[in-house]
């Protein structure tokens, strides 16, 4: 036990899906022996877990009865109670079936379209039995390869269909339920549909209930785009659509990788935890934090555990590092913010005279371009945080 020991304070979860992933690739099937969902809440909690996130099917096989259903979720209730563990998220398998190969909701087959709502139905019912409050969607073959296959407009416009009738099918149960949207580029198809946190945070605005929809971004897909995930992060949390985080790991262009969070990219992982934690001022985010992804096809079932604690620890010790680093007098002294009692009141808010007053302010570029920010300073100044040599 040290200061970085998870505890359930800390909000992190795991789906059953993550730690119970047996190791089976592309190239070669499974390496450990799949556990029992009510095992793994028990290890979860021992390894300091606050909750447990699930796809209908990690918990109720396809094509289950309805008698096998609630025998299940009866012994898997009586698990999350003994273990003090809840499930915050849950979410439906729309990639896995068959059935799903070219997509649920912009299949080009109503029939398709209609299993998938009614699959999604019954599992944001199990979700919100088992105490979800959110519930994530996540367009797994939501695209395509053979791109002629449909306009893209229409994919588009039958998602908007299906989050429109869902959340019109939450707020007739009178679900205490909100929807998070998670982005990806590609993989398992060649293109998905809507493949940033920026694409959705638009489509959102699109919807009849926005107010119900909000974002799950995950580091691995920003960064197969090549992007900032911290500024996708940002966007999403600056306009109250930060509902959900998938925390992993990935290196710039490859397949996903789904490693254990920070363990490449420190730097970014940094920057995300001093963002969510607020330690910089802002408003912090205060939702479950989950990690979306698994442990090397080399491990054994320790493995497993050790890859769940080193992901929470991870983060707990970069969240300590993010305090001290903006708590460091050099630091704050280079980024403190700079005010012109002059300057400022006419920046915002338009007015023809704020626009007179600008006009006639003097402003001197040659001045302003020669100045130096000093950004090297403070970016060392952020590696010898990391580095631990300071703080
Ligand atoms: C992936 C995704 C998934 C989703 C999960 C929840 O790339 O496989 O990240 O793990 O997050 O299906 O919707
Ligand atoms: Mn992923
Ligand atoms: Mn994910």
């Amino acid at each position: 036990m040290d200061a970085y020991t998870p505890n359930k304070s800390d909000r992190f979860t795991f789906g059953l899906w993550t730690v119970g992933n047996p190791g089976r690739d592309p190239f070669g099937p499974e390496t450990r022996v799949p556990m029992r969902p009510t095992y793994i809440v028990q290890k979860l909690a021992e390894c300091g877990a606050y909750g447990v996130n699930l796809h209908d099917n990690d918990l109720i096989p396809f094509g289950a009865s309805a008698a096998q259903r609630d025998s299940i979720v009866r012994e898997f209730k009586g698990a999350l109670e003994d273990n003090g563990m809840v499930v915050p998220m849950a979410t439906t398998n729309l990639f896995s079936h068959p059935v799903f190969k070219d997509g649920s909701f912009s299949s080009n087959d109503p029939k398709v379209r209609a299993f998938a709502l009614r699959k999604t139905m019954d599992a944001i019912d199990l979700g919100v039995e088992l105490g979800a409050k959110i519930y994530v969607f996540w367009g797994g073959r939501e695209g395509t390869e053979a791109d002629a296959c449909r306009d893209p407009r229409s994919a588009i416009a039958r998602t908007r269909d299906a989050m429109d009738y869902l959340c019109e099918y939450v707020k007739d149960q009178r679900y205490e339920l909100r929807f998070a949207l998670e982005a990806k580029p590609n993989e398992p198809r060649g293109d998905i549909y809507f493949p940033t946190t920026g694409h959705m945070l638009h489509f959102i605005s699109t919807l009849a209930h926005p107010e119900m929809v909000g974002v799950n971004p995950e580091v691995a897909h920003e960064n197969m785009s090549g992007l900032s995930f911290v500024h996708a992060v940002a966007q999403a949390m600056e306009c109250a659509k930060l509902f959900h985080i998938d925390l992993n790991a990935q290196k710039i262009g490859r397949y996903d990788q789904d490693l254990r969070f920070g363990s490449e990219d420190v730097r970014q992982a940094f920057l995300l935890v001093r963002l969510l934690e607020g330690t910089l001022g802002g408003a912090p985010y205060t939702g479950p934090l989950h990690f979306d992804s698994h442990a090397y096809r080399t491990e054994d079932e320790a493995g497993v555990w050790d890859f769940a604690r080193g992901s929470m620890r991870t983060y707990k010790i970069l969240k300590a590092k993010a305090k001290r680093f903006d708590a460091d007098p050099e630091v704050r002294a280079l980024i403190a913010e700079q005010k012109d009692a002059a300057l400022d009141p006419l920046l915002s808010g338009y007015t023809r005279e704020k626009s007179a007053k600008l006009r006639g302010a003097v402003l001197d570029p040659e001045e302003l371009g020669r100045k130096g920010l000093s950004y090297e300073k403070l970016d060392q100044l952020m590696m010898e945080h990391l580095l631990g040599v300071r703080g």
